[in-house]
């Protein structure tokens, strides 16, 4: 029996009395009534919020085909609403100023705050006022590049507030990113930081975006602003490491600090302002500015497969309902709940389930800003305990790295709060699947391993809690208002049980509107491929119970001997042997086969690279998927190449497979250096 058949993990955990969605029944009634009549669906959620103005026109307008023109999405026609009032203004006024948004936990322990709802909007207020005196008006672009701090949550908020659109450049990324970011917004305002500690490591925003501002004026943008905060006279440095060598922040601290400890930046008084200066002269009372909901929000960019980063553009009111409505059922949260997820604001993940989603809901978050391994490999652990959180949300990534060390640093800690566990960003392999419901979860959570993408804005694949029964590894079923299809590469679609692409049939209220700047390449990347339908780019499997697994990109799928693999199936096979922490799979041209597998491993702790441990792994694969699937290769990987949001380059090891060293653009890797070493350690008779 297939392993997804024989484990069904119940959703009899803790959540399953008081769910919002307590049965199979139940969800596939409100599934069913959201593409039945999108408008009683939505236009009864959307009674929770406050619309100034009421919808004029259609509730719902689109067309999905590009045979049948130009490709459209609107929802809520003629209502107007301002986001920003729905996450902070309506709760306050509810009674609710009191209530705690975010319980900031730094990069160190003992660096703590703690914001209410009340405090939160008049921080908004006096930003957006600081804004409005610079002349940022509605449709402007400001630019973010910050630390995982509250004052970013503040920016976006304000920037919402008075009807500008944020463009937030994740805080790890190059100067020529962030200007390249910033040139194709034209942006012309930006707000950062002077420095964040991230683990041991200084990362000097200010500094960086420095660099970027000068990259911005040589090609003619004019930045009015340069809102800086100031952040490093308010945090703990890293400590030296506890074994005597210097710890990496040590070096910082000779570099970037004065004799008096002070954190030292370069000035210039024509476009860098304080934010503290700035924001206590201001008042803290700023009416929203009431927006179209079809009006742009922000702007998020994500790496196109080739080229140059696309604006994904998401606009107010359908965002808005929907990663309300996905916050509240994926998560199944409820007032009382602490939600802790770990994805930084720069990513998508931060922007609909750090910020958006939990505040439009009211509810209390833990906002960290550190990395999951420092001071130590409990770090996740020791916060879940200490603010009782009830759901988590993390990658498996992070969730791998984090078994590496075992079941000791979790053990250690007093998780019995945690009801719900939620993953994202890459297909979850059984075993972490197993590892975060056995050990993390003590068997007694719920798993929501939640599939969707920066393009559509909230979750568009999950179970949910109380309802779903989980299979390990498979993200289970559409949201309300999705309309799931797989088809085959000429474009019918895989009806029951198969694989193939994974295409919706209509819009959901998230989903983006436009690349910015470029709507052309909106409809070819997403809807050129199969006329009426938006094309995900991945691949994904039906199974005979109707559960959807999504199997990678596309463009990770391989053809062994004219079977159809996917990495991610390779891999999980891989890291069920015990001495594999991490893999990747990518396919190397091969002459009789087509393609053959070639594998990369990272081992766990102890274990060494010896040609017994190859022949052990060629038979797991060879075990679990089929002969045909057994990799020709496979290689030691000290680390492997991932981009700063935990993916892997996969492009790179299909270079290193080959032999072939012409890397291509690799600056957006965490750490680009791994790529030589990994090209040295290739088995000589390959
Ligand atoms: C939210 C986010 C999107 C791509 C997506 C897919 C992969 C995300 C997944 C998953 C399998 C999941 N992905 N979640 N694959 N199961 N639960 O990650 O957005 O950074 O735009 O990446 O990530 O390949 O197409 P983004």
């Amino acid at each position: 029996m297939p392993m997804e058949t024989a484990n069904m993990f119940n959703p009899a955990s803790k959540v399953s009395k008081i769910s919002h969605c307590s049965s199979m029944e139940q969800y596939k009634q409100m599934h069913a009534k959201s593409l039945k009549d999108p408008e009683a669906f939505w236009g009864e959620i959307s009674k929770e919020f406050h619309f100034e103005e009421k919808v004029k026109g259609k509730f719902l307008d689109y067309n999905f085909d590009t045979t049948k023109g130009k490709i459209f999405v609107r929802w809520l026609e003629g209502a107007k609403t301002n986001i920003c009032y729905n996450c902070l203004d309506r709760h306050v006024l509810a009674g609710k100023g009191d209530q705690v948004a975010f319980y900031w936990e730094g990069n160190d322990p003992a660096d703590a705050e703690v914001v209410t709802y009340g405090e939160l909007l008049k921080d908004v207020c006096r930003v957006a006022n600081v804004l409005k005196a610079k002349g940022v008006a509605k449709g402007d672009r400001v630019a973010i590049y910050m630390p995982m701090v509250k004052q970013l949550v503040v920016a976006m908020l304000a920037v919402a507030r008075i009807g500008a659109v944020h463009s937030i450049v994740f805080g790890g990324y190059s100067a020529d990113s962030l200007a390249d970011r910033m040139m194709d917004a034209q942006a012309s305002v930006l707000i950062t930081a002077d420095a964040v500690w991230r683990g041991p490591k200084l990362i000097a925003l200010k500094e960086i975006a420095d660099d970027a501002l000068k990259l911005c004026s040589a090609k003619d943008l004019k930045v009015k602003m340069n809102l800086v905060v100031q952040h490093m006279n308010k945090v703990t440095a890293p400590q030296p490491a506890s074994n005597g060598t210097a710890a990496n922040g040590n070096v910082a601290k000779k570099t970037h600090f004065d004799d008096k400890g002070n954190f030292k930046v370069n000035w210039d008084p024509l476009v860098d302002v304080w934010w503290h200066e700035a924001v206590s002269a201001a008042s803290s009372e700023c009416d929203p500015v009431w927006m179209d909901t079809e009006d742009p929000l922000f702007m998020l960019y994500t790496s196109g497969s080739t080229g140059k980063p696309k604006g994904v553009q998401h606009t107010i009111g359908g965002y808005m309902l929907y990663t309300a409505t996905t916050f509240k059922y994926s998560f199944d949260y409820h007032q009382g709940d602490v939600y802790f997820c770990t994805a930084d604001i720069g990513w998508i993940t931060g922007h609909s389930y750090v910020t958006y989603g939990p505040l439009l809901n009211g509810a209390t978050s833990v906002l960290f800003e550190g990395v999951p391994t420092y001071p130590h490999t409990g770090r996740f652990w020791e916060i879940i305990e200490k603010y009782k959180v009830s759901k988590f949300y993390t990658a498996p990534t992070a969730i791998r790295a984090l078994m590496k060390f075992g079941d000791e640093p979790v053990k250690k800690y007093d998780l019995s709060s945690l009801a719900v566990l939620g993953s994202v960003g890459e297909p979850i392999n059984p075993e972490a699947w197993l590892w975060y419901y056995r050990v993390v979860g003590d068997s007694n959570v719920s798993i929501v391993d939640t599939f969707w993408q920066t393009e559509t804005g909230g979750h568009v694949i999950t179970p949910l809690p109380g309802a779903t029964p989980c299979k390990p590894g498979s993200a289970c079923f559409p949201f309300f208002g999705v309309d799931v299809a797989l088809l085959d590469e000429e474009g019918r679609e895989i009806k029951g049980e198969g694989e193939g692409y994974l295409v919706f049939r209509r819009p959901w209220p998230g989903i983006m509107r436009t690349v910015y700047g470029n709507h052309e390449r909106f409809e070819t990347t997403y809807f050129k491929k199969f006329s009426g339908f938006y094309c995900t780019g991945d691949g994904a499997r039906r199974d005979s119970d109707g559960y959807i697994w999504v199997t990678g990109r596309i463009d990770d799928m391989l053809n062994v001997s004219g079977h159809l693999l996917s990495t991610a199936q390779v891999e999980s096979s891989l890291v069920e042997h015990p001495s594999v922490a991490e893999a990747a799979a990518v396919a190397r041209p091969h002459s009789i086969k087509g393609e053959c597998l070639y594998c990369f491993v990272t081992l766990t702790e102890g274990n060494t690279f010896e040609d017994k441990l190859v022949a052990e792994l060629k038979n797991k694969v060879r075990s679990k998927i089929g002969a045909f699937a057994s990799p020709d290769f496979i290689q030691l990987a000290p680390g492997l190449p991932k981009t700063r949001s935990g993916k892997i380059m996969r492009r790179v090891l299909r270079k290193i497979a080959v032999g072939d060293k012409d890397f291509g653009d690799i600056s957006t890797l965490a750490d680009p250096s791994i790529v030589e070493k990994l090209f040295e350690l290739r088995p000589k008779e390959s």
